[in-house]
């Protein structure tokens, strides 16, 4: 645990260290399918969005159960940012179990959850887990295992659209949380991360037949800080180094993450899109800023798209993710003191290695 407080702690301290190898190309041309929606507007043709979990709902994974779990208190002042705070003790959902699928959210002490419409934002989650065996895929030497991660869209993770696949909890296995939060609102309040799990624990007769997954985390910054200054120009496509890949894979599940002006984030296999996750806006109210925030009634980034049983690719193969943003469309984010927020590109993939 010391190694990774360390890490972790130099990873704190580096946040904002000088961008990684991203390149900036300008004026490209507008790929984006229907990015620009709006409150209760219906899913673009083309787009799938993963359905969210509920605890009220049965399980759609067959001898699976749900639990969610809460990490906090966090108390942040009227005003208050905090950015990339590891958090090393966070309660498990299982262990000697598959995940096979994952949500986080943001609640207040009572269970309310709480969106920016009330200028609460859950700008960024990490989960990590930890224990023999488990290294991440694309950054081994970076960052321990990343496992999920969320903007404030909260996207759902599923792991097993057609075969019993999950990631792997071992009975010695932790988890950790980067997280950053924000409260815009006029009074000081205490929040708590939330992830709902779906899972298959060991005692579960659908156990046996599982394998695992993992995450296939890329990033316009490659191993970086996943954070990139906005260009200057209204549209720009970001895109990361290829990642040479040691072993070969099929792809499962997988989906995007950007920062508002973002359209859609794509995967490519040797140069070839084999996944475009479509960036929707201001979907439900919570979403739309209050008149009070930085960006008064701005719609922000509700839903990313997700790509099912996309491909794979071969030991040798070069895999990259490729971001396009376009600031006519949907705006960029301001912050508290006026200034554009960095912006990313990261394609989450679930994955099989073979
Ligand atoms: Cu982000």
């Amino acid at each position: 645990m010391k190694s990774l407080a360390l890490l972790l702690s130099v990873l704190q301290a580096t946040s904002g260290f000088p961008h990684g190898p991203g390149e900036t190309t300008s004026s490209s041309p507008a790929i984006a399918p229907n990015a620009s929606t709006t409150l209760n507007s219906p899913v673009p043709e083309g787009v799938f969005l993963e359905k969210h979990l509920s605890m009220q709902d049965t399980p759609k994974t067959p001898g699976a159960k749900m639990i969610k779990t809460r990490t906090g208190p966090f108390n942040l002042k009227s005003m208050e940012m905090v950015s990339s705070t590891p958090r090393l003790r966070v309660d498990m959902p299982c262990t000697d179990c598959y995940l096979t699928a994952m949500e986080a959210g943001l609640e207040l002490e009572d269970g309310t959850s709480v969106n920016i419409d009330s200028g609460a934002w859950l700008h960024h989650m990490v989960l990590y887990i930890m224990g023999p065996g488990h290294s991440d895929l694309t950054c081994p030497l970076n960052w321990p295992e990343r496992i999920y991660a969320a903007g404030n869209e909260r996207t759902t993770a599923r792991l097993n659209e057609k075969e019993p696949l999950g990631i792997k909890v071992g009975k010695s296995d932790r988890l950790a949380m980067i997280y950053d939060l924000v409260n815009n609102a006029m009074e000081d309040r205490t929040f708590y991360v939330t992830m709902m799990f779906e899972y298959v624990p060991s005692t579960s007769p659908e156990f046996a037949a599982h394998k695992p997954a993992k995450c296939l985390w890329l990033d316009i910054t490659n191993c970086g800080d996943s954070e990139e200054v906005a260009p200057p120009t209204p549209t720009f496509t970001l895109e990361s180094q290829p990642y040479s890949m040691a072993r070969g894979g099929r792809f499962i599940n997988g989906y995007g993450h950007v920062h508002d002006a973002g359209q859609k984030v794509s995967i490519t296999v040797n140069n070839d899109i084999v996944c475009d996750s479509a960036q929707l806006y201001g979907r439900e109210a919570g979403f739309i800023e209050s008149r009070e925030g930085e960006n008064p009634g701005m719609a922000h980034v509700s839903d990313a798209g997700t790509c099912r049983e996309y491909g794979g690719w071969k030991a040798g193969d070069k895999l990259s993710v490729k971001t396009f943003y376009d600031s006519r469309t949907t705006p960029l984010n301001k912050m508290h003191d006026g200034s554009v927020q960095e912006v990313m590109g990261i394609a989450i993939n679930y994955v099989v290695e073979e």
